[in-house]
């Protein structure tokens, strides 16, 4: 019989989570070239037709016009909390809280301004190298996602992004020379940043304008193919060059719970959670499972799939699986239910559970639920690599940010994490979504605020950029003094 853990393991990886593209700022310095996200403007989240506040689709017309005509437009993603500039305060604040590792991503376009040329651009790379210096200053393992979110938007322009095999080479030649360069500095690494969300947005998941593909859902299959093909050269050329590394596939983990108990509804719940579970299913076994087969029948989509495909599936699968937690979702039988995205589908109001600022429903349980699942499935080491309160934080009169709510959201999430390890999930680590408040994905806006720590801009990028530790930053550094004892 397997021993009984009785809590988080020792070496467990407490930390937090960004993306260059939500942090970095400094679009265009050190030769870093225009990334889709950098073209992700400002929209009024609550603005007619806006669904799931979710702003970042891009179509072509869109796109033309901000490259013609930037100055009409807010781009909040461009100067995110200039954590290029700021890197060592942040990363100080991190070790300040006893961070043992820090989640963030390397910008393609810092690497490959255009994604076409031969040779990397030095200054991009002598940043990371920085940043992964400070991390190892105090002891943080850095956790690389390779693409988060982000393409180079001359990809998009010329091959309207993921849609194109042409790019799969291109992300292998990026991939080979961060770990080349950061072999001996960074150990874990993610693939994608939640690779089933090319289902709910084309542009942002997977650099394509949906205006110049046809069906969206066949056009996001065909992607996530070709996604997953350069998902599993990168892990095979990872183990070439660094055989100690461990590399991670991700998804956005919404668990569907059916409507009723009504069994057409339990059913419809299943193949919700198929189309999840799809993602990592291919990525860990290195095979696409039966049931996409039926799915891809009944909705008439047909993934073109190249002799030796296969094989590359197999060879190239993953050594960990990794989620962002935020809610779960409530669904049921209806005509068009297999057609809305598993990620998506139909977060329907669910009367058991509260909601945040945002309309997001605050599942604890669902995360333990998630782990659960998603350990019987792949009994591979597990990583909650996002999961945070998005929250408009007050700056009291005496500058303390009393962010209480962010701290019961934490703490109910990491006492069901704790009851996942008992039941036996293997848990790597759990880096929090936002450690430092930063632009939103979803909504581009900075009022949406994540972090322990505080930054001073609002949703126009004005403000003194200064950071300020909230009541939360004291309460998750006990948190990992204690290995999750104290909570
Ligand atoms: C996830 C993204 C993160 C982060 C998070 C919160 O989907 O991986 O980048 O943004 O969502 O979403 P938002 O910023 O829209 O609140």
């Amino acid at each position: 019989m397997n021993k009984l853990n009785t809590g988080f393991q020792e070496g467990f990886l407490w930390g937090g989570a960004t993306a260059a593209n939500q942090i970095e700022g400094a679009f265009d310095v050190d030769g870093k070239g225009l990334s889709t996200s950098d073209m992700a403007a400002y929209k009024d989240p609550y603005a007619e037709g806006v669904v799931n506040n979710f702003t970042f689709n891009v179509n072509s017309t869109e796109l033309k016009d901000y490259l013609n005509n930037p100055e009409k437009y807010l781009f909040p993603k461009r100067w995110g909390i200039d954590f290029y500039h700021r890197y060592k305060e942040d990363i100080a604040l991190f070790a300040e809280m006893g961070f043992k590792v820090f989640r963030l991503s390397i910008s393609w376009v810092r690497i490959f301004p255009t994604g076409l040329e031969d040779e990397p651009n030095e200054a991009g790379l002598a940043f990371y190298d920085a940043v992964f210096e400070e991390c190892a200053k105090y002891g943080i393992e850095p956790l690389v996602t390779i693409s988060h979110y982000e393409m180079p938007i001359t990809l998009t322009e010329k091959y309207n992004g993921w849609i194109s095999r042409e790019i799969i080479p291109l992300f292998e030649k990026y991939s080979r020379v961060l770990f080349n360069r950061y072999k001996n500095k960074v150990k874990y690494w993610i693939t994608f940043n939640e690779m089933n969300m090319n289902l709910n947005s084309l542009y942002t998941g997977a650099g394509i304008l949906e205006d110049l593909v046809g069906d969206k859902l066949q056009a996001a299959y065909q992607a996530s193919h070709h996604q997953f093909l350069a998902s599993a050269l990168v892990v095979k050329a990872a183990k070439e060059i660094m055989p100690d590394a461990k590399i991670g596939c991700m998804i956005n983990q919404i668990e569907s719970y059916a409507k009723t108990t009504k069994p057409e509804d339990q059913l419809q719940a299943l193949k919700s959670n198929q189309l999840n579970m799809f993602y990592p299913d291919v990525q860990v076994r290195g095979t696409y499972p039966t049931y996409m087969s039926r799915y891809f029948e009944d909705e008439g989509i047909h993934i073109e799939i190249h002799d030796g495909d296969e094989k590359i599936l197999k060879e190239g699968t993953v050594d960990f699986v990794s989620i962002s937690y935020y809610m779960s979702h409530v669904t049921e039988a209806r005509k068009d239910a297999s057609r809305l995205a598993g990620t998506f589908d139909s977060p329907m109001k669910n009367e058991y559970l509260e909601l945040s600022q945002w309309d997001w429903p605050i599942d604890p349980i669902g995360l333990r639920i998630s782990l659960l699942k998603l350990y019987d499935r792949y009994e591979l080491p597990l990583f909650v690599a996002e999961n945070g309160l998005g929250a408009k934080d007050i700056v009291s009169e005496t500058g303390e940010i009393h962010d209480d709510y962010r701290i019961d959201y934490i703490r109910k999430h990491i006492l069901e994490m704790k009851e996942a390890v008992k039941d036996g999930v293997e848990l790597m680590g759990y880096t929090t979504w936002g450690c430092i408040d930063l632009i939103s994905c979803g909504t581009s806006q900075m009022s949406k605020r994540y972090g322990f720590i505080y930054v001073d801009q609002d949703d126009a990028g004005v403000g003194s950029l200064e950071r300020k530790p909230k009541d939360s930053f004291y309460w998750y550094k006990k948190v990992i003094e204690t290995n999750g004892e104290v909570l």
